[in-house]
């Protein structure tokens, strides 16, 4: 099935079959329990120059708008399947890098009553502050089965993942939600014109020709989840062309919300576009302060708006 609409271009990645078998008990399960379920993707996509993979072609995303939508999802009661480039910001973990941790955490000593196969760990409670809020909100989601993380590296690994996890979310229907942050390449080298071995700078000065990447969201649309809730993301750097762009593809791809953003502003400042409507969503310097997030409006309003897409269709 994937290879018919990926074709040859996109090698199926190993472990695919087993991705797939996990998103679909997932899906199935909620969507036994009448839940709504969210894919949310998230981070940028690696496009390999050579076969034998020493550059690659990457993007700037961080990964931070999935992850801390996914935390948002959550706690509106979603169940979320979390499409995400591997070692990109993940949700609960991503406030807490290496340095926050490698020197607040340390291991307690010389507690005779403590068996040797229990590692117990202590930190002064303002060294790291939220953390324990951050586990307990991540095991409360991951024990009650309402959170599965699959990762990608490149653009062939998400294209796979996303069309096998469209296909494990079909049968939810509306209860479905798509909500596509990954920023995904739009230009690639075909595994057929790619050199196996590293690309020696001998050559000279390197010449190379992308192929277009099919835009998945026509097939999504169409095939793979027709009856879903879709949301895809708009990234410009130029602010007078965006919500244009946001409109084409609205118009191009007939799926339900586009989110526009500006790179440098992105944190702050989005807009909801919809086939009638245009809704400005942003942060006050007291708001960002106070530490709020920007994901968390964005999900609030797509929430309400996928409530009432569920009950336009019953
Ligand atoms: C986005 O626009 C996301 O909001 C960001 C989030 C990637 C800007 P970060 O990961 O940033 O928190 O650092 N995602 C989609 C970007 C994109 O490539 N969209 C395509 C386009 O603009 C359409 S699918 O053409």
């Amino acid at each position: 099935m994937a290879e018919e609409t990926l074709g040859a271009e996109f090698p199926e990645p190993p472990g695919l079959a087993r991705c797939a078998a996990l998103m679909q008990r997932f899906a199935a399960r909620l969507g036994s329990q009448g839940r709504r379920v969210v894919l949310v993707t998230s981070g940028g996509t690696k496009v390999p120059l050579e076969a034998r993979t020493v550059r690659f072609l990457d993007n700037f995303s961080s990964g931070r708008r999935g992850a801390v939508s996914a935390e948002s999802f959550l706690s509106a009661g979603y169940g979320v399947l979390f499409l995400h480039r591997a070692r990109s910001a993940f949700p609960f973990a991503h406030r807490f890098p290496p340095q926050t941790w490698l020197a607040a955490l340390r291991p307690v000593k010389g507690e005779a009553e403590v068996p040797s196969s229990r590692l117990l760990l202590e930190a002064e409670a303002t060294s790291l502050p939220g953390f324990a809020a951050a586990l307990r909100s991540y095991q409360k989601a991951a024990d009650a089965g309402n959170f599965l993380s699959v990762e990608f590296a490149t653009l062939t690994d998400y294209l796979h993942l996303l069309q096998a996890a469209a296909q494990a979310l079909r049968p939810l229907g509306s209860c479905a939600m798509f909500y596509l942050a990954a920023a995904v390449s739009d230009f690639y080298v075909p595994a057929s014109e790619m050199p196996e071995h590293k690309i020696h700078s001998s050559g000279g000065p390197l010449q190379i020709t992308m192929k277009l990447v099919p835009k998945m969201l026509s097939p999504l649309v169409k095939d793979w989840a027709p009856k879903a809730f879709v949301i895809s993301f708009k990234l410009e750097t130029d602010p007078t062309v965006v919500i244009d762009h946001a409109r084409k593809a609205l118009e191009t791809y007939r799926h339900q919300v586009v989110v526009a953003n500006i790179l440098e502003s992105r944190r702050s400042y989005v807009v909801i576009v919809t086939k009638d409507s245009e809704t400005q969503l942003s942060l006050s310097d007291e708001e960002m302060g106070k530490g709020m997030e920007i994901e968390e409006k964005i999900v609030s309003n797509l929430q309400s708006r996928h409530i009432a897409f569920i009950n336009e269709e019953n």
